[in-house]
């Protein structure tokens, strides 16, 4: 009922609708139009209200809600409607609530945003700062019919798509990949991906592509550990606020776009998007892990996304996981 209140209001804007109409054409009676829209200002919607003229929309919040994002969207496979989009204000980490859909056998698609993480999980159970309200905090379900090994595409994929979803709000900013999916600005890090995959041996079960985005931090944002080597869309772009409803649209619909070429062309259609934005190729890198570190210049991605990076000896070495120090 809510959501055909705001979808009428936004119709009407600029003008006022009066309650008498919007209880007419809904069905519904003045009572429950005034409670309605109380219930719509209490979740952030600036709705002004005079006896005489009636209720108007000033504003909507820039809060990632399901009506407000999935109007935004056209795709085919994710959030193809808005009954796909879980909005939480408050999570441990989005990661984990899509991760216990899946187990109870969500839709690929399915898609959980959060305005703040109180655990948000960076790789190797590293933690990220999700302050409320101030980034994209967001994970999607992907259940693509590969086995385990051929999943790494999916993470560079998300990269690519978070790439161009920043892009197409803010085009002047040119964010680039570093391998395998920090993204950066100005060698600071605006973005990371974390993708999960539940599978057995030669069958993925499903996969969680999971995507924070730096948006409107202040620098005072971030704990003062990530000051030096963070950055926000908000920060680059002179300091003006950034819609993230816009930017967690694009990048859904990148995404989407994408995830249809890579299931009908295959990975290497991913790889060329990819190195779009690549900044890694052709630098002197170190990558290392548990266990392993080695240092020469990253020279090519293989076929299935994975490093390859060739030492001043000429020992070539290729990398499906690792972190990438760049000198
Ligand atoms: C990542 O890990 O970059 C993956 C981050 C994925 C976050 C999303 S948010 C939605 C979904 N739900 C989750 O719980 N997670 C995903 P990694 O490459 O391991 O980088 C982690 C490191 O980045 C930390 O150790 C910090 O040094 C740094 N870091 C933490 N928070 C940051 C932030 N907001 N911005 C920039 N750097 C950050």
């Amino acid at each position: 009922m809510r959501e055909e209140i705001i979808s009428l209001l936004k119709k009407s804007s600029p003008d006022p609708l009066s309650g008498e109409v919007i209880a007419r054409q809904l069905g519904i009676s003045r009572t429950a139009v005034w409670k309605n829209i109380h219930a719509l200002q209490e979740k952030g919607y600036n709705i002004t209200g005079s006896p005489r003229r009636g209720y108007l929309l000033q504003k909507i919040p820039d809060l990632l809600y399901p009506g407000e994002l999935g109007e935004k969207l056209h795709t085919k496979i994710i959030a193809p409607n808005p009954s796909f989009i879980h909005h939480y204000h408050r999570v441990g980490s989005t990661n984990n609530v899509l991760k216990e859909m899946a187990e109870e056998g969500a839709a690929e698609g399915t898609v959980v945003v959060a305005e703040l993480q109180e655990t948000g999980r960076g790789r190797m159970g590293r933690h990220w700062s999700s302050p409320q309200g101030k980034g994209i905090y967001l994970s999607l379900l992907l259940r693509p019919p590969v086995s385990p090994q051929h999943t790494s595409p999916l993470t560079l994929l998300a990269a690519a798509a978070a790439c161009r979803g920043i892009s197409s709000v803010l085009p002047r900013l040119l964010p680039g990949i570093k391998w395998p999916n920090d993204l950066l600005i100005g060698g600071r890090k605006v973005c990371g991906i974390l993708c999960e995959i539940k599978a057995e041996i030669d069958l993925v079960h499903y996969l969680v592509a999971g995507i924070g985005i730096n948006v409107n931090m202040a620098m005072e944002d971030f704990p003062s550990e990530l000051r030096q080597s963070a950055t926000s869309l908000l920060l680059e772009n002179e300091g003006v606020v950034v819609s993230r409803l816009a930017v967690a649209a694009g990048v859904l619909q990148h995404f989407d776009e994408l995830y249809a070429i890579y299931l009908e062309k295959g990975t290497a259609s991913v790889l060329s998007r990819w190195r779009e934005y690549d900044i890694t190729l052709g630098r002197s890198i170190k990558v290392q892990g548990p266990g392993f570190s080695f240092t020469g210049t990253a020279s090519e991605l293989d076929d299935n996304g994975a490093i390859v990076v060739e030492s001043e000896t000429g020992e070539r070495k290729s990398f499906t996981t690792g972190e990438v120090i760049m000198n």
